[in-house]
């Protein structure tokens, strides 16, 4: 396994101390109510790390209360767009001071690449609290052309107590593109981690305390999705939930909301997504996109483009060249440097990833890299790609969330376009050609939320992000990622003395 040269002194000066393992309530770290703890797990070994707050109901109800108050009388709400961005500023500053730590913090606990994080995921969550700030003081309606003797203006106004549900494969990632808009709104909130990671979103916690965000503003709960997840999605007093995750889940959240208060949903869910590499494509630079949507945080991504279609006159080479450039893919302790690719991020996903493995060999499908998994401790699985797949199979129906890619070939354009629509799920397409024209009417013809035409995976804090089908629905980032927290409030008055 792995390439791992480091030292036992590189490990102890890049593996952070573990601080905050309570719960964040009203601006202090407390104790579950019931007092029970649940552990955290280094998936580069099996061992549990840290005992974590195991919040559920009652914490849920309390840190609600919290968010109600600082939103009904606090704050946060009333301040002028440019004070809540001055400190959101603050906030963003405090990221990229701890930098090192929070990326230590993400690569302990969800196996992701250290030297990443500390280059491109801070800075990156930094700059989303940013363009946020910025955000904050442009938030304003419009004058409305009323018929007759009325004249009327737009409001937008704060949605009110938000519950902000993460997942684990981006744990600092997914709960800025939620937390900083809702934060420039005038929101409060109530943020659920995934248990499999919930250190950082305690530290940041920490630091929205020490920016100056009041107390109430932000809360995390950390515990499991049945209890203290439910407890949210269920709860009579939170206005919105936001929710990445699971489709199931997602379907749950939606029933939750249904049958409590019909409070506002947004779920961004899982995804099936196609690449499409069409017979002009530069075949190095398209194996290079088809391996990163793959691989690229252990294919624990919900756009992993894990259904790779390639036009048959140049399958064959496209093959050649994919097996090359999996052989100088290494993967290994995500605190070294020089790895590519770190562990899965719990023994679960782990086996789930290995069962689709199994189930793809069933169904008749064949190995052309990979397929066991590495080492002798901890969740480590190699690039794996199958090819003599048909589009039935569940490994080319079902998320695998894993370093797993279904090569398969196409002859027509419109043949392509087919089987790439042939998914219950719409999240995210790619297409590799130099054909301006053919990129052009692919694209519109893909039924997703966003389409990579010769790059992968390329995500902005500008660039709206979500679903179509049953990969969800509504944005996170850009100004859509900011709207949906906001209400419009249409105010109407008479324009002289008239009948109404
Ligand atoms: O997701 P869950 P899991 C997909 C991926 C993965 C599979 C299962 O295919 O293999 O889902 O992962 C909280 N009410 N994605 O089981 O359960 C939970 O605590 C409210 C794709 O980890 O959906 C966690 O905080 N909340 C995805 C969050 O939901 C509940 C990212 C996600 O967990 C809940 C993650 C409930 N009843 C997994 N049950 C993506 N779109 O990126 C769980 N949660």
């Amino acid at each position: 396994k792995g390439n791992g040269e480091l030292t036992k002194m590189e490990h102890a000066h890049k593996i952070p101390k573990i601080k905050f393992t309570q719960l964040f309530i009203d601006g202090h770290f407390v104790d579950s109510v019931r007092g029970r703890t649940f552990e955290t797990v280094d998936p580069r070994t099996g061992e549990v790390i840290a005992w974590i707050a195991e919040g559920d109901k009652e914490d849920v109800d309390l840190a609600v209360k919290a968010a109600r108050r600082a939103f009904d009388d606090g704050p946060w709400p009333r301040m002028s767009g440019y004070e809540r961005s001055r400190v959101m500023m603050r906030f963003a500053d405090l990221i990229v001071e701890n930098a090192e730590e929070l990326a230590g913090l993400d690569s302990l606990d969800a196996g992701k690449l250290f030297s990443w994080g500390k280059a491109v995921d801070m800075p990156n969550a930094a700059a989303m609290v940013r363009y946020y700030a910025g955000a904050a003081d442009k938030i304003h309606g419009e004058v409305l052309k009323m018929s007759g003797a009325l004249q009327g203006i737009t409001l937008r106004e704060p949605i009110g107590v938000v519950g902000i549900i993460v997942p684990w494969n981006f744990p600092t990632g997914i709960f800025f593109t939620k937390v900083a808009p809702a934060l420039a709104a005038g929101c409060t909130m109530v943020v659920k981690p995934a248990e499999q990671t919930p250190l950082s979103a305690l530290f940041y916690a920490n630091l929205a305390k020490q920016a100056g965000i009041p107390d109430g503003v932000i809360n995390v709960v950390t515990g499991f999705g049945p209890t203290a997840g439910a407890a949210v999605s269920h709860h009579m007093d939170i206005d919105m939930v936001n929710f990445t995750g699971s489709t199931e889940v997602g379907r749950q959240i939606m029933q939750a909301a249904a049958v409590s208060n019909l409070k506002t949903v947004s779920l961004e869910l899982g995804g099936k997504s196609p690449l499409l590499i069409f017979n002009d494509a530069d075949i190095d630079k398209a194996a290079d996109l088809a391996l990163l949507g793959v691989l690229f945080n252990k294919g624990e991504v919900c756009t992993a483009s894990s259904r790779v279609y390639v036009q048959e006159g140049i399958y064959e080479e496209f093959k050649k060249k994919l097996v090359e450039k999996t052989k100088v893919w290494l993967v290994g302790d995500p605190f070294d440097p020089s790895t590519n690719q770190g562990p899965q991020v719990d023994k679960n996903q782990f086996e789930k990833i290995l069962s689709y493995i199994e189930q793809g060999k069933v169904e008749g499908a064949k190995l052309l890299v990979g397929g066991n998994p590495m080492g002798r401790e901890g969740y480590y699985i190699p690039p794996t790609i199958f090819i003599d797949v048909k589009d039935n199979m569940r490994i080319a129906r079902e998320e695998i969330f894993g370093p797993v890619m279904s090569l398969m070939k196409f002859k027509t354009v419109e043949e392509g376009i087919k089987r790439a629509n042939d998914t219950r799920y719409g999240l995210a397409a790619g297409i590799v050609t130099k054909d301006l024209n053919l990129a052009n009417t692919v694209s519109r013809s893909i039924r997703a939320g966003i389409i990579w035409i010769n790059c992968n995976l390329a995500l902005d804090r500008d660039c709206p992000f979500g679903g179509y089908k049953m990969s969800g629905f509504g944005r996170d980032m850009g100004m859509e990622g900011l709207h949906k927290y906001l209400q419009v409030k249409s105010v109407v008055t008479p324009i002289y003395n008239s009948p109404w």
